[in-house]
């Protein structure tokens, strides 16, 4: 008996720690327009693997089709005024993060930004559940930074700018 009560208390013991090294994260997508943040639309789960960093979407009611996907610098959704005294939705998470100052913008399997993400394709029912993996991201760099998604697809290059993305739709701020 004395047995298995320190196996169940050892059991215990390792699912109390898994916090401090189970590296993974859920974030929540809120939608966001020119006059700030609305509603969840979700959330996404990033955890790290061999590949690198893996995020699995759960998403619903977003509209279908291809959405650009990046992790900005900033840990802020909110909107801002732009150089022509215009409100953006999201404006305020800043930039694709770019920690090695490249200034191009590649996808996720280039050598650019390392916030570039693949796109996610959201289904006729409006719902996403493809992964996307990111290999050269780990969970700690989504902390305190943003998770966007824009309206249109990307194209991975500069040209048309920062891979064609549209408006800022939804956003995420990681913990
Ligand atoms: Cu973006
Ligand atoms: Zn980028």
């Amino acid at each position: 008996m004395r047995r298995v009560l320190i196996a169940v208390f050892l059991s215990f013991a390792v699912l109390c720690a898994a916090p401090a090294w189970a590296s993974s994260l859920d974030v929540v997508l809120r939608s966001i327009d020119a006059d700030g943040i609305g509603k969840s639309i979700g959330t996404v789960s990033a955890s790290d693997t061999d590949q690198g960093l893996v995020i699995r979407p759960n998403l619903k009611g977003l509209s279908s089709g291809e959405y650009g996907f990046h992790l900005h610098s900033n840990g802020s959704c909110e909107p801002g005024v732009n150089g022509d005294g215009v409100r953006v939705a999201g404006l305020k998470a800043g930039g694709h993060w770019d920690p090695d100052g490249t200034g191009t913008h590649e996808g996720p399997f280039g050598k650019g930004h390392r916030g570039d993400l693949s796109r996610l394709v959201v289904s006729a029912d409006g719902s996403t559940s493809t992964d996307v993996v990111a290999p050269r991201l780990v969970v700690d760099d989504l902390r305190g930074k943003a998770l966007i998604l824009h309206a249109g697809g990307d194209t991975y290059t500069d040209t048309p700018p920062l891979g064609g993305g549209g408006a800022r739709a939804a956003c995420g701020v990681a913990g």
